[in-house]
């Protein structure tokens, strides 16, 4: 078994009261391998590091050119090491190995991208009613802690880390404590291409030992959170003693709406694949599926077949299109929204239970689930519940749709399916989300934008918008009279 040791400052470390955590595979429970288990002290080291990193200069002050050039570096070990990543990936997290692999190459991809975009970063020169040259310049935030979760670990590293580092500022990324290990690869490439020292740390710890004083040392200038609502608010609570800046990548009860005009084998698939892709465990899942009523009855059939072909296994093994879920205390949860479902009235049409036979005794697996006659009120249609539950609404027309559609506190994704293209962009106009796709499911780029409205969190990952969430804004006045202002 690995036994893994964090990057604070350029060098390998255990945690300081030497405790340490086994990291499972959820689809057979076998130990993988034992990493630190930080606590608030060993925050304080990597912060410390972090800091005199940035405060020397030694990152922010390389040009920008070396700096793009450093993560096309890091893009190209990730490619290189990317069968291993995957599989590691797949082991500890539970997806399917083909999933994981579009994760890698994209996590490599997003690095590429912000290598490029760090000698894009410019500020602008202004016309002012004086004398006098002034102009904006763009600087990095400074220290940045960056948490994240569970569902894509080494992708939300990638996510987190390249644009902090494109615009110069330094890190410390906390992968969630159930699935570190493709983060500490990622450890050990850095170390390897040399990064100067305490500019990238990775800490592995829980939120209550670790995350909690990432979210509240008053040496960290930002904090970068992706996971539950529920701790979003936590971590921003914990922000406001230094005032630190915040992003949040939180949940969601994404609404995907199929009208009865949609290509219909389109709509079923991307139904399916927007609800279980990565088990459901994605916070912008189409875990609401809104079906016209004229429509209703075969759709929900169609789906009742195609859902044979989703195979549940190990996500190594051939054919396996859905893993199991992260943890036993996970999918604990997601059984407990299936029973309030039941409880509540909604009519269970298939799944709901942990599959039978050996192959799936020692792991977290469960059945892709999809209730039936779920009304908007009901808790299994407001609340996420993060794994493979689909809840159907049915819906009379156009506008009804919209209402069900934005009925709810969260705000970061939806979907459309229909073959009129006026339809189509008339919903979503409407629809309060950060990301909408019409006639498609999931596909996520690089080059947009990412991020909710509501309480699915503020901040954009990704594109342009990602980069600005790491820089600080200056302006710079140079006085052009030579005579004194002659106030005094
Ligand atoms: O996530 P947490 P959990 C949702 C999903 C899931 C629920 C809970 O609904 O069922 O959240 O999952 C760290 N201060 N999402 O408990 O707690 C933690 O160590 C600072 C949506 O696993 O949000 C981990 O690194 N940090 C989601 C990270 O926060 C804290 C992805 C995420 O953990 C902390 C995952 C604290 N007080 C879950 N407590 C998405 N948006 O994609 C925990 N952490």
């Amino acid at each position: 078994m690995h036994h893994y040791q964090n990057l604070i400052g350029g060098k390998w470390h255990d945690a300081l009261g030497g405790q340490r955590r086994t990291i499972t595979d959820p689809a057979n429970g076998q130990a993988l391998a034992s990493v630190p288990e930080c606590s608030a002290e060993d925050v304080g080291i990597a912060v410390a590091a972090a800091r005199q990193a940035f405060d020397s200069g030694v990152w922010r002050q390389t040009s920008a050119l070396e700096r793009g050039k450093t993560l096309f570096r890091i893009a190209d070990a990730i490619r290189k090491d990317s069968t291993q990543l995957a599989r590691l990936e797949v082991m500890n997290c539970g997806k399917p190995l083909a999933e994981a692999e579009f994760d890698i190459a994209d996590a490599a991809n997003c690095f590429e991208f912000y290598g490029g975009l760090a000698t894009k970063i410019h500020g602008e020169t202004m016309q002012v009613p004086a004398n006098s040259v002034s102009y904006v310049v763009r600087e990095p935030i400074g220290v940045c802690a960056q948490i994240i979760p569970w569902n894509f670990p080494l992708l939300m590293a990638a996510w987190k880390l390249a644009p902090a580092l494109a615009a110069g500022n330094t890190c410390i990324l906390k992968p969630s404590e159930l699935t570190p290990l493709t983060a500490l690869a990622l450890a050990k490439i850095i170390y390897e291409l040399e990064l100067p020292a305490g500019v990238v740390n990775i800490i592995t710890g829980t939120g209550a030992g670790a995350g909690e004083e990432l979210a509240r040392h008053a040496g960290i200038d930002k904090v970068a959170f992706t996971g539950g609502t529920a701790t979003g608010r936590k971590v921003m609570q914990a922000a406001t003693g230094n005032l630190k800046r915040v992003s949040l990548e939180l949940g969601g009860k994404n609404p995907n709406i199929v009208f009865a005009d949609a290509d219909f084998d389109a709509a079923v698939d991307g139904a399916l694949f927007a609800a279980f892709a990565n088990q459901g465990e994605v916070c912008s899942a189409g875990s609401r599926l809104l079906v016209e009523k004229s429509i209703h009855r075969p759709f929900v059939q169609a789906m009742l077949q195609k859902i044979e072909r989703i195979k549940l296994g190990h996500g190594l093994d051939a054919g396996v299109k859905m893993g199991p879920l992260v943890s036993a205390a996970h999918r604990e949860k997601v059984e407990a929204y299936i029973q309030i479902g039941k409880a509540e009235g909604a009519t269970l049409v298939c799944g709901g239970e942990r599959p039978a036979g050996a192959a799936f005794s020692q792991g977290w697996f469960l059945q892709p689930t999809i209730f039936d006659n779920v009304t908007p009120q009901m808790r299994i249609a407001r609340e996420e519940i993060f794994g493979p539950v689909l809840a159907v609404i049915a819906f009379a027309d156009e506008a009804e749709a919209v209402q069900i559609a934005n009925d709810t506190d969260y705000g970061l994704a939806a979907g459309v399916w229909t073959t009129n293209i006026f339809r189509g962009l008339r919903v979503v106009n409407q629809i309060r989300a950060g990301i909408t796709w019409i006639n498609t499911y999931h596909p996520t780029f690089n080059e947009l934008p990412w991020g909710g409205y509501k309480q699915s969190g503020h901040g954009r990952e990704l594109g342009l918008y990602g980069i600005e969430e790491y820089l600080e804004t200056k302006q710079v006045n140079i006085n052009l009279d030579e005579a004194p202002l002659g106030w005094y």
